[in-house]
């Protein structure tokens, strides 16, 4: 398989160059990392931001009056003003949550349990990540809300027909994944929202898979409500964003209660402070924030167009390769671009998690399992999957090694 080279496209030596752990080996092979859906590793820049921040800056935000609070303070504000920017949307709605897990918890806590009454129907579809499907259960259960779900169809994208159908009343919420961490599918969200606005319900992405690889635009996109996480975009773990509309924030009541979230304590009762601070309760991870903020400087210079070209031509070759090597199951939309750089498959009836021993053997990581999506699983009827995940850094000469490490599998299981 020869490499696809294209004078336009990102210069991958560089961008590898920037990633230490990239140089590491395993065993006797080079690292062939193909597990950026569960978490991207980290380039130079982002490491330094977060060992500045500790060496020269560490202190709590928003009480300090003194310069190093002040400067800790400045930087957390600024990382606030960098997230909206990066994903263009107002900067009053940027909520720092741990993780897109959070987030989403947080819209099923505040707004689908606190503001939807008994018989409300919220809509999810059959790909959901657990993370954007047990919040709505907890929330379903106690809120006494109806769940309901768009199908997966055989090739992997959502069935728009039933989309339509479950779009209207009693449909309040729409909660939906922009890219499916296990097939792939890039789902049509803006489609989407427009059809559940039309019925006055209100849209949650779960941006945990698309907004490290591509361009998103909460403006253009129109939702209300998206979360992502800070680990899967270049940046530390423990930092992510749920943006919601200011004034969807200003209704819902707080989350988590305690220290900065509030604006008058009394014994008997506490009134809150300003969107988004009413939603940002204890101690933030500044220096992970500060960190994140120059996560979206480092993927806006190499470009995120260019990221997303770079995924997708890997992608395509990627299913040639998985073709070549034959008596595989590959499971998601079977052409780019309706799909991103996440592709799942099983090799005959090996179990994936052999399949990724041996994979690991040669150097490869990838993820084997559920992926956090049991009901998928059921749908495509597997208990598990292999799932190679690309990013900016790799290479299409990884794609090839991924391939005869696949060649290796079959001739050890002889399938
Ligand atoms: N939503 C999607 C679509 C995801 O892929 C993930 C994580 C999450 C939400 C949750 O993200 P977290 O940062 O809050 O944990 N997905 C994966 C994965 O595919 N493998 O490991 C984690």
């Amino acid at each position: 398989m020869t490499a696809i080279t294209d004078p336009a496209t990102l210069d991958v030596d560089r961008v590898r160059a920037d990633f230490p752990v990239l140089a590491r080996r395993i065993g006797e092979r080079p690292l062939v990392y193909l597990d950026s859906a569960a978490t991207s590793q980290k380039p130079l820049p982002v490491l330094d931001a977060v060992e500045r921040y500790y060496w020269y800056s560490n202190a709590n935000v928003h009480r300090g009056v003194h310069t190093l609070g002040t400067e800790a303070t400045e930087l957390f504000e600024n990382a606030r003003r960098r997230i909206a920017a990066f994903i263009d949307a107002p900067e009053d709605g940027v909520v720092f949550v741990r993780n897109a897990t959070e987030g989403i918890n947080l819209v099923a806590a505040s707004y689908a349990r606190e503001l939807l009454s008994p018989g409300d129907r919220i809509v999810l579809t059959e790909m959901e990540h657990h993370s954007n499907l047990v919040p709505w259960q907890l929330a379903a259960e106690h809120a006494g809300l109806e769940l309901a779900y768009i199908g997966v169809r055989d090739d992997g994208t959502l069935d728009l027909e039933r989309a339509a159908e479950l779009l209207r009343p009693p449909t309040r919420l729409l909660s939906i994944a922009h890219q499916s961490n296990v097939l792939g599918t890039i789902n049509p969200v803006r489609q989407l929202v427009e059809m559940a606005h039309e019925h006055g319900a209100v849209v949650c992405v779960d941006a945990a898979q698309s907004v490290p690889h591509m361009p998103v635009s909460v403006r253009s996109l129109d939702c209300d409500f998206l979360a992502f996480s800070g680990h899967k975009m270049c940046a530390p773990m423990g930092i992510g964003v749920l943006w919601a509309r200011p004034e969807l924030l200003e209704r819902m009541p707080p989350f988590l209660g305690g220290g900065s979230m509030i604006l008058r304590v009394d014994l008997d009762h506490s009134t809150w402070n300003s969107v988004p601070h009413k939603f940002e309760a204890g101690t933030p991870d500044v220096a992970s924030a500060a960190g994140l903020a120059v996560a979206c400087d480092y993927l806006d210079a190499v470009g995120r167009d260019r990221i997303h070209a770079h995924e997708l031509s890997l992608t395509r070759h990627l299913l040639d390769v998985l073709d070549e090597v034959g008596g595989l199951s590959v499971y998601g939309p079977g052409s780019v671009p309706e799909r991103g750089g996440a592709v799942s498959f099983n090799v005959a009836d090996v179990h994936p998690h052999d399949v990724g021993t041996i994979l690991d053997r040669e150097g490869v990581a990838v993820r084997a399992g559920h992926h956090c999506c049991q009901p998928l699983m059921r749908r495509l009827d597997v208990d598990a999957t292999v799932r190679a995940s690309m990013y900016l850094y790799n290479t299409h000469a990884e794609i090839d090694a991924l391939g005869a490490a696949l060649h290796e599998v079959k001739r050890v299981f002889r399938v």
